[in-house]
């Protein structure tokens, strides 16, 4: 991948076959203005593009993940012009959701401090999500008088269930990491000191996976949450028969009958 040292608001650096994408406005609390958008779909394009990349670690600087939106940015003058929401969210944020959820390589989020708002959409997007011991979910959403969004309403339900769902986002009470691992929110609550550790170790591992049948692993999964059991038997077959064409699969069968580890290429 070509070095990104124009991003700001964003950093991105490749460590062997793995990239770490940090939210970097620490002074925000990592919340997301108009730069940072742009700043993420230029950098979440450049993984994708890179087929060297093969994981994603996604985390934030300083002592939040992400706030949401830069309210800053929305403050609305007496008498002022409202902003178009549903723009922003049409041509900033969904863009990026779909990017994380969709992008053919598994992508690892490590929450170090505070989500809130478009912060814990941008968590739930991620396949395998981290979050140390002091981090918190809060659906702020409602606080500020809006909907959950970016989301939200989609991965939040079926991860945590629809009472608890409901809850966090009528309410907007913070959830602690230990509570969002219990309700099955996130994939792991780890202790502060060692988030970075076993997010890194969970990225490096993936970057050796067999990324192409991880990639279809994803599609299957979201194209299931829609689909009848007919079709996503007839879907896994179609995702099987190309998977089995891979080398990767030759590779796996060859390694698991030579009883030795495999050594995947993603293809
Ligand atoms: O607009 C669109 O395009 C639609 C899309 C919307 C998506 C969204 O995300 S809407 C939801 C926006 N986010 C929020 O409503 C969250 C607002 N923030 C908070 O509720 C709290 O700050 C936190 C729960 C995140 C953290 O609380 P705490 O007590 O740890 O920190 P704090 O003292 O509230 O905040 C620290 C600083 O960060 C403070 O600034 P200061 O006083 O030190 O200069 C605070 O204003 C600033 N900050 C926190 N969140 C935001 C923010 N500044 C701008 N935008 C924020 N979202």
């Amino acid at each position: 991948m070509k070095a990104k040292p124009d991003l700001e608001t964003v950093t991105l650096e490749q460590n062997g076959g793995w990239a770490r994408l940090t939210l970097n406005r620490p002074g925000k609390l990592n919340s997301v203005n108009a730069q940072m958008r742009a700043e993420l779909a230029e950098a979440l394009a450049a993984v994708d593009g890179e087929e060297n990349i093969r994981a994603l670690l996604i985390t934030g600087a300083g002592r939040a993940f992400c706030a949401g939106q830069d309210l800053q940015e929305r403050e609305i003058a007496p008498g002022g012009e409202a902003p178009d929401l549903r723009r922003s969210l049409r041509e900033g944020y969904n863009p990026l959701i779909w990017k994380i959820a969709s992008m053919p390589k598994p992508v690892v989020c490590a929450v170090n401090g505070v989500a809130a708002g478009a912060g814990v959409s941008l968590a739930m997007a991620c396949d395998f999500v981290f979050a140390a011991e002091s981090a918190r979910f809060v659906m702020a959403f409602c606080g500020i008088g809006l909907v959950p969004d970016s989301g939200a309403t989609w991965f939040l339900p079926r991860a945590a269930g629809l009472p608890r769902a409901r809850a966090m986002m009528m309410t907007g009470e913070p959830v602690d990491a230990k509570t969002a691992a219990q309700w099955g929110m996130i994939y792991r609550c780890v202790a502060d000191g060692e988030l970075a550790e076993q997010s890194e170790t969970l990225a490096a591992k993936l970057a050796r996976a067999p990324t192409s049948a991880l990639g279809r692993i994803k599609r299957l999964l979201i194209e299931g949450e829609e689909n009848s059991l007919p079709r996503q038997l007839e879907r896994e077959a179609e995702e099987q028969g190309e998977a089995g064409r891979g080398s990767d699969y030759a590779e796996g069968v060859r390694a698991f009958l030579e009883r030795r580890p495999a050594d995947f290429t993603g293809r």
